[in-house]
């Protein structure tokens, strides 16, 4: 029996890398992105930002200590999510370097699931600028958790100073905790885990174009941006196509069904299941089509 239980064998990733994913739940590699990528990544967002493009489907995010504040665009909006069928931004979701590690994580067939560019304007409160501690799994109602991985790469240098990524390695291998809104701002849903304050951090520190690819039971969060400059990242959530959706009711993850079933309904989807929603949302990227691909309304 192969000692590998979190990767894919037959990919890209070393054996040493395998291993470390393994024990850590991440991996950080270096260089990864091509920064002109990333350059047009960015003015899409910003075009977004400025009302030059219709976000349509997307879900754009604001600050929300910053908006009576006077600012705009790219200095007012924190993230932009589910652009998967933006024809520029998804350039990252397919992009070569990204999708030879996700299959060495989970295997050929792959469909990207949740994609998000994420802002850390100047000037915001600290407390609303920082991602509470949390897991992924949370916001997903399909399994197995090792078929489902994300990817994030730094659009410019991120570290401590403006709310880089933290993690608590191995953690992985544990349970998917309840989460709940933080006290304080509430970012329209980050969900956080509280009471683990305890556990050792290791804070992220890369440089644009670093991808980290993360176990979606992975313990992490980022903190707050304490720098006049922006801190961007982009990232998407990619899961095996044959993934299968488990029901939350009665789950810990109850709640953000019913929230994303709330906002879905404010957007004029009354009626669609936390399940569709994310199949509506997903895109297939390679391999055989599977249960991501049987619900037809893409909106
Ligand atoms: O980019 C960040 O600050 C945190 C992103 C993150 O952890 C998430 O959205 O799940």
């Amino acid at each position: 029996m192969s000692r590998f239980k979190y990767t894919h064998a037959g990919g890209v990733l070393t054996e040493e890398q395998r291993q470390f994913y393994e024990d850590n739940g991440y991996i950080i590699i270096r260089n990864n992105v091509n920064h002109g990528l990333l350059d047009e990544v960015r003015q899409k967002f910003i075009d977004i930002c400025d009302g030059k493009v219709d976000p349509g489907f997307m879900t754009v995010m604001k600050d929300p200590s910053l908006k009576n504040k006077g600012v705009k665009g790219e200095y007012l909006i924190n993230k932009i999510q589910d652009w998967l069928y933006d024809e520029v931004l998804f350039k990252y979701a397919i992009d070569k370097p990204v999708i030879d590690i996700i299959s060495s994580i989970i295997g050929p067939n792959i469909t990207a699931a949740n994609s998000m560019l994420i802002n850390k304007p100047p000037d915001s409160d600290p407390g609303a600028s920082l991602h509470p501690l949390h897991q992924d799994l949370h916001y997903f109602p399909f399994r197995p958790a090792g078929k489902i991985a994300a990817s994030w790469t730094a659009m410019e240098r991120v570290d401590e100073k403006n709310g880089c990524l933290y993690v608590i390695p191995g953690s992985h291998k544990g349970q998917l905790y309840p989460h709940s809104y933080p006290k304080g701002y509430k970012n329209q849903l980050y969900h956080g885990v509280y009471g683990l304050d305890h556990l050792p951090k290791v804070n992220v520190v890369m440089e644009k174009g670093d991808t980290v690819f993360f176990h979606p039971i992975l313990l992490h969060g980022s903190g707050p941006n304490y720098t006049k400059g922006f801190r961007k990242a982009i990232s998407v959530h990619y899961a095996d196509s044959n993934c299968y959706f488990i029901d939350v009711k009665g789950t810990t993850q109850e709640n953000i069904s019913q929230e994303v079933e709330k906002i879905a309904a404010k957007r004029g989807v009354a009626g669609i299941s936390f399940e569709n929603v994310w199949k509506t949302k997903s895109r297939l990227v390679t391999g055989t089509p599977g249960n991501f691909q049987n619900f037809d309304s893409h909106l």
